[in-house]
């Protein structure tokens, strides 16, 4: 008999897995990862090694059940605009239909957000011909607001390609901003009433610190580096990401779905790999955070594994930041 998921240990180990957004539908926790390949090519900067081509959904009815994986959902064969690396996605529910958000090179080597769709939150979903019109970068992630209005969160330095759209359009050389001036802040956008289209061009998200002064490119600390979430707590917004260089997972908040957010501090300490990265669900009356490590391949940055912990607040909002590795294990 299959057993259950154990905190902080690998959901799955019969294929690598990685960026897990993790949703309540239906009443079970259905996890959306990426999926790594098992090669053993070299690794760059750029993050050619993350060559992923396709997607499967990952299944608990709760914590006390064996983890379904309900195989393969979307290939990049069938997605006509997409070239390569099938990188980080995230699902959202409207309409009566499941909706799979997920970057993409297109066939001019820049990466665009596509969606794809399903009547179930087990796919299989069906890719919209082209991209989403005026979409860039990678890792998006979506929030259905209780008045219904989605938002679209996405943005990723380096391989993701964020530098090069500081001016609205693509510039291959671009570089980042000076150290000491405001750090480059993920995008948003609110979606149409289908989901299939930005309602306006997204805005850039501000990050500033308790004073309300931005954070600096340098302060890579702080700074967004990619890997969005946003979730809601007691009436506000926390939008929690990846500080890419120092391996870290970090949040910060608002009232406004589009900020600016006032940075708060650290959630999850670093993990074995280079990336982190994560999602944030309440299921009954605890929450709980999904992210991924390399601890399955023993290190290798491309071969990734999903896990889960619990989540705590304290009575003033803020979260507890967590260890991945406890003492106890
Ligand atoms: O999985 C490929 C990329 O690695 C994701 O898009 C990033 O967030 C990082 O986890």
């Amino acid at each position: 008999m299959k057993s259950s998921p154990q905190p902080n240990q690998p959901l799955v180990t019969h294929i690598y897995t990685a960026d897990p957004s993790a949703h309540v539908y239906e009443g079970k926790i259905y996890i959306y990862p990426s999926h790594d390949l098992d090669h053993d090519e070299p690794s760059n900067d750029n993050g050619d090694q993350y060559k992923m081509e396709d997607y499967h959904v990952l299944s608990i009815d709760n914590f006390d059940s064996p983890v379904t994986d309900h195989g393969q959902v979307l290939h990049l064969k069938d997605i006509p605009w997409a070239s390569k690396q099938l990188w980080a996605p995230d699902a959202a529910y409207k309409n009566n239909t499941y909706y799979l958000f997920f970057p993409a090179r297109d066939h001019d080597g820049i990466f665009r957000l596509g969606v794809a769709t399903s009547d179930s939150p087990a796919g299989p979903f069906n890719p919209q011909p082209d991209y989403i019109p005026g979409s860039y970068s990678i890792d998006p992630a979506v929030l259905v607001d209780e008045d219904n209005q989605s938002y679209i969160y996405f943005g990723g330095l380096w391989g993701g390609q964020l530098e090069k759209w500081q001016t609205g359009t693509f510039v291959p050389d671009a570089e980042g901003p000076a150290l000491d001036a405001p750090a480059i802040g993920p995008r948003v956008a609110r979606l149409s009433e289908d989901m299939l289209t930005f309602q306006a061009e997204p805005t850039e998200i501000s990050i500033v610190d308790e004073e309300g002064k931005p954070i600096l490119a340098g302060d890579e600390d702080r700074r967004y580096f990619e890997g969005p979430w946003v979730h809601k707590y007691n009436g506000y917004y926390y939008l929690s990401y990846s500080t890419g260089t120092k391996h870290t997972l970090v949040y910060a908040i608002s009232k406004n779905p589009m900020g600016p957010f006032t940075f708060k501090g650290e959630i999850l300490s670093p993990v074995i790999g280079w990336t982190t990265h994560h999602s944030i669900v309440q299921f009954g009356d605890k929450w709980y955070l999904f992210y991924h490590d390399s601890s399955l391949s023993e290190g290798v940055n491309h071969k990734r594994c999903v896990k889960y912990t619990e989540l705590q607040y304290n009575a003033d909002g803020t979260i507890q930041r967590i260890d991945p590795y406890p003492a106890s294990e």
